[in-house]
């Protein structure tokens, strides 16, 4: 047997090194060979989530597919092979269209996969990872990131489909995916979320933005709510071959353990709804943009070179209570920032949206030129009649309540790596994927996690239907001594957690004080979350039952760190 997987493995490296070698990694382009600013951003097409029959909003049944097609990221670069979500194959988008929901009317989704029966991009059989007995058709699912929905419409790893639904994951339920819809309004997006391939998945295109609107709390808001004036920004990052293909490398950082695995994927090039750095022309008035970072593992710290500024109202799916106004802010993979611009107060005629966050962050290399820029905006000389505007109070929901929080977790973050020091995979909890679920909330219940890393790296950690207030992060002294006996025991509070969690105090931003579904856990600290699991909008139970199967999960959010393994079941109960 041992000679057998000795034998696999091998097979499987020679395999790497031939498509390496074919793939010609020496043909990149360079990201100076693409001019800046010269497409235009698209507003991705909009789908709406409800049908209006006899004078009412009524649910909707829509079909929507994953196609392989060629896409244009650069006026001078040739068509790049993708797989693109859309009603059909022409009209499929990267990013995918944006579904206009709205609140209180369901929409129904019935997925379809119409891939073909090789990836695009190199993936890797060595860690957990979704493969179809015949070998082929690639594994597909879709989560509504920010949904409060059904288990059986959550997107689970495990749920995966093939090509007509020819081959389904150990816990495929159904077909027609249900999005409620009865949650607070916000910013969603739905993206891939198949076991081991997420990060391939995303990398060749699969994700899209998610709206739900809820008119009668959000019009009298006065903020820029027309398509024109409120638009959705999916920002990640690329590199290319001279071919104008999408450039993933194929040899993993322990190519004898993971022939092709790395820790963290980085492109060169920063696409924004598909386009390379591209432009926009908007008019000397107030803007919305919805940003929604779906970099594999890039963060941003997005700030504008003219000095204008953002006013954040929403951050990931939830409205602030009050506005905040910030110069510059750091969006993590996955994370939200919804943000009012105001143009009128440009005193030049033109914005470059700027990032300066080393990679990987915070300990990596610093930007430089070319992902240092995301964007230009190309401001109109003419003041004109802005009637919209920002109102001194957004949407105020309950502050998470302490006292009822009704369990205490510890969740810790783990590297391991390799004899030359290389990551080999990470876990949550010291835990594989597939060891018995250890999370087992009570529906509707508050707890508190302390989420601890044990790592160098920022993990943004996302948790499936529930939502969170960051409390406070506290730096661990002694680390070293914490670290060794977490290694040893796995056990925070036998390793005597708060007696190491006296550091430095790091209080939360103003614009991230609201309830979210990621954040930022800073290496050797310990964040302290509530998490609810009930509506934050409202007292009532959810109208399905959470406590189904297959369950739900939790993960970081750095797709190369979900897909190995760095993602723990999470079931509930009554
Ligand atoms: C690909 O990764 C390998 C192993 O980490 C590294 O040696 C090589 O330089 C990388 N190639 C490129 C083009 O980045
Ligand atoms: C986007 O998210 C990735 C991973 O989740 C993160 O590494 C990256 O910094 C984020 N980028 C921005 C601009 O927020
Ligand atoms: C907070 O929770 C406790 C315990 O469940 C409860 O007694 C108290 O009334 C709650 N406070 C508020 C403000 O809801
Ligand atoms: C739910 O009930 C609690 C206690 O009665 C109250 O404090 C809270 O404001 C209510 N939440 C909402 C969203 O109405
Ligand atoms: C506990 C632990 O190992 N924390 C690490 C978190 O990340 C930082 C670097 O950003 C390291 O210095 C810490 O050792
Ligand atoms: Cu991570």
């Amino acid at each position: 047997m041992k000679k057998m997987v000795g034998i696999v493995k091998l097979l499987v490296i020679c395999l790497v090194v031939i498509v390496n070698f074919a793939w010609g990694e020496d043909e990149l382009i360079r990201s100076s060979q693409l001019k800046m600013f010269v497409d235009e951003v698209p507003d991705m097409p909009r789908i709406k989530g409800f049908d209006f029959v006899d004078g009412s909003h009524v649910p909707k049944k829509l079909k929507i597919g994953m196609f392989h097609k060629k896409w244009k990221f650069h006026r001078d670069l040739p068509p790049t092979p993708v797989f693109a979500y859309g009603t059909s194959k022409k009209t499929a988008t990267v990013p995918g269209p944006t579904i206009e929901a709205l609140h209180g009317i369901d929409t129904h989704v019935k997925w379809t996969n119409h891939l073909p029966s090789k990836h695009i991009l190199p993936w890797d059989p060595t860690i957990p990872t979704a493969i179809p007995h015949t070998r082929k058709g690639i594994p597909t699912v879709v989560h509504l990131h920010g949904g409060i929905d059904e288990p059986e419409s959550d997107g689970h790893s495990g749920s995966w489909f093939t090509a007509r639904f020819r081959e389904r994951g150990p816990s495929w339920t159904k077909k027609d995916y249900h999005y409620h819809n009865t949650q607070h309004p916000g910013t969603l997006w739905y993206h891939d979320h198949a076991m081991g391939l997420t990060r391939v998945n995303i990398l060749a295109g699969l994700s899209g933005a998610y709206v739900i609107r809820h008119p009668l709390v959000e019009l009298p808001l006065g903020l820029p709510y027309d398509e024109e004036f409120d638009r959705p920004l999916v920002v990640f990052d690329r590199s290319f071959r001279t071919d104008g293909s999408i450039f993933m490398n194929s040899t993993g950082n322990n190519p004898s353990i993971h022939p092709q695995w790395q820790p963290e994927y980085f492109g060169d090039a920063i696409i924004v709804n598909g386009k390379a750095w591209p432009h926009m022309i908007v008019r000397r008035r107030k803007y919305r943009f919805r940003i929604i970072n779906s970099s594999n593992a890039r963060f941003f710290k997005f700030y504008f070179n003219n000095g204008l500024g953002f006013i954040h109202v929403a951050s990931d799916s939830a409205y602030n209570e009050r506005p905040v106004m910030t110069n510059e802010f750091l969006l993590a993979p996955s994370e939200i920032a919804d943000v009012v611009v105001d143009f009128s107060k440009s005193k030049s005629d033109s914005a470059i949206l700027s990032n300066d966050a080393p990679y990987p962050y915070p300990s990596g290399d610093p930007v430089n030129e070319a992902n240092s820029k995301v964007m230009k905006f190309i401001i109109k000389p003419v003041h004109e009649l802005d009637t919209s505007k920002i109102p001194r109070k957004l949407i105020k929901y309950p502050s998470p309540n302490l006292s009822s929080a009704s369990l205490t977790r510890y969740i810790a973050m783990y590297e391991y790596t390799s004899e030359i020091d290389e990551p080999t995979h990470l876990y949550i909890n010291g835990r594989s994927y597939e060891a018995p679920v250890t999370e087992t909330p009570k529906v509707g219940s508050t707890e508190i996690w302390n989420v601890i890393n044990l790592t160098e790296d920022n993990h943004p950690l996302h948790i499936h239907l529930g939502l969170f207030v960051a409390l406070d992060q506290i730096e661990l002294v002694n680390l070293d001594e914490f670290k060794e006996c977490m290694m040893k025991i796995n056990d925070a509070i036998k390793c005597n957690v708060n007696k190491h969690a006296r550091g430095k105090k790091i209080e939360v931003p103003a614009h991230e004080k609201g309830w979210k579904n990621v954040y930022k856990m800073m290496p050797g600290y310990v964040t302290k979350i509530i998490v609810r699991f009930s509506y934050i909008h409202l007292n009532a139970s959810y109208p399905f039952d959470a406590t189904a199967e297959p369950g739900y999960v939790y993960h970081c959010h750095i797709l190369d760190h979900e897909d190995n393994a760095m993602m723990r079941p999470l079931k509930f109960t009554h």
